[in-house]
């Protein structure tokens, strides 16, 4: 089989299992756990922020940092198709209590649209908090924010009294993809969330990051929500050995993500999106309510290949530590056959 659902279906190598195994633990609930320490210091200090915390997922690193920039009833502004408004099972109304209103059209937003989503002060209307960018934006297709853009939105966000909140599950693709540090990446957002276990390849975890108050903040919410772990230490190691592994090749998973797409070039019926990181978003012909994704993605799957529907007409192909390049020109050759029959 090859794995295209997500990033997120690496195992961990032989070596990182070994830095797992060797890892120094202790009960990091209380503050004891010496490899969970050092791997929040080091992505602090990688997305030039105070402090860190590990919790066990991207998703809980994003509403932890809900939880900590909004009361109950607030709004927050996200993109088209933030993860947070998507894919968190609508977490952000259950535990915060706030809504999301999305802000102008595409992956990011302007100022102007920014002014546009907040409401007046009138006790009427929801109390606009916090602002929410997504680097890469996933749903977007692996999208890297315009920075000039997001440093411009922020600064507005910032003279309207708003919090930034960078869900950046993805920064280091959009790192390598751009060239710029994931510091600067970072500085326009007060909280930022890294995760662990998608193209860094850790089995695990994510890590979020912002001044100390606020982290200390984040720290008593994770214990809330039951993202206390003991000897997670086992976990962390797996993040350090990624860290100082597994960045710089992130590259490799953007030239097989054009592999991918260039082997769809020119087949009638699908369109594949030129991708910028490692999100393949691909557009199929047809009728919405037939759902030509789902069905093409069991025939993919029959054949090997395995996608996910990302839409009734869109499949999305995400590359990763354990495809190859020649893996994602396999892939596109399958789908090419059967789309052309
Ligand atoms: N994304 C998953 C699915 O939930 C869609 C994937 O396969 O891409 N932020 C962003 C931008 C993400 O893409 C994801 C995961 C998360 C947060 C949540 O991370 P986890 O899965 O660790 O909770």
């Amino acid at each position: 089989m090859i794995d295209l659902r997500s990033d997120t279906v690496t195992r961990p190598t032989p070596a990182m299992r070994e830095a797992m195994a060797a890892a120094e633990v202790g009960d990091d609930v209380f503050d004891e756990d010496p490899t969970v320490q050092r791997l929040q210091r080091e992505v602090a200090a990688r997305t030039g922020k105070e402090a860190g915390l590990f919790v066990p997922s991207g998703t809980m690193a994003n509403q932890i940092a809900l939880l900590v920039h909004t009361r109950r009833g607030d709004e927050v502004v996200v993109s088209e198709g933030a993860h947070i408004a998507w894919y968190e099972s609508g977490a952000a109304a259950a535990w915060s209590g706030v809504q999301c209103v999305v802000a102008g059209e595409g992956v990011c937003f302007s100022p102007e649209a920014l002014d546009a989503a907040v409401k007046p002060g009138a006790y009427y209307y929801p109390r606009t908090s916090l602002v929410a960018f997504e680097n890469t934006h996933n749903r977007g297709g692996g999208r890297v924010l315009p920075q000039d853009l997001v440093v411009a939105t922020a600064q507005r966000a910032k003279e309207l009294g708003l919090a930034v909140h960078l869900d950046g599950a993805r920064i280091f693709n959009a790192s390598i993809a751009t060239g710029l540090d994931v510091k600067t990446l970072a500085a326009p957002a007060d909280t930022v969330s890294v995760c662990l276990s998608k193209g860094l390849g850790a089995p695990v975890g994510s890590v979020l990051c912002g001044d100390r108050a606020r982290i200390t903040a984040a720290h008593r919410f994770r214990k809330m929500l039951g993202g206390g772990m003991r000897q997670a230490g086992v976990l962390a190691a797996a993040g350090l050995y990624a860290l100082d592994h597994h960045v710089a090749r992130l590259a490799d998973d953007h030239r097989s993500a054009r592999v991918f797409a260039d082997g769809l070039a020119n087949v009638k019926g699908l369109r594949a999106l030129a991708p910028q990181t490692n999100i393949v978003m691909v557009d199929l012909d047809g009728d919405d309510r037939d759902h030509p994704a789902d069905r093409l993605a069991a025939r993919a799957k029959e054949a090997g290949v395995l996608l996910s529907a990302f839409g009734p007409r869109r499949l999305r192909a995400v590359t990763h530590l354990d495809v190859s390049a020649d893996d994602c020109a396999r892939a596109a050759a399958v789908l090419a056959s059967l789309v052309r029959g």
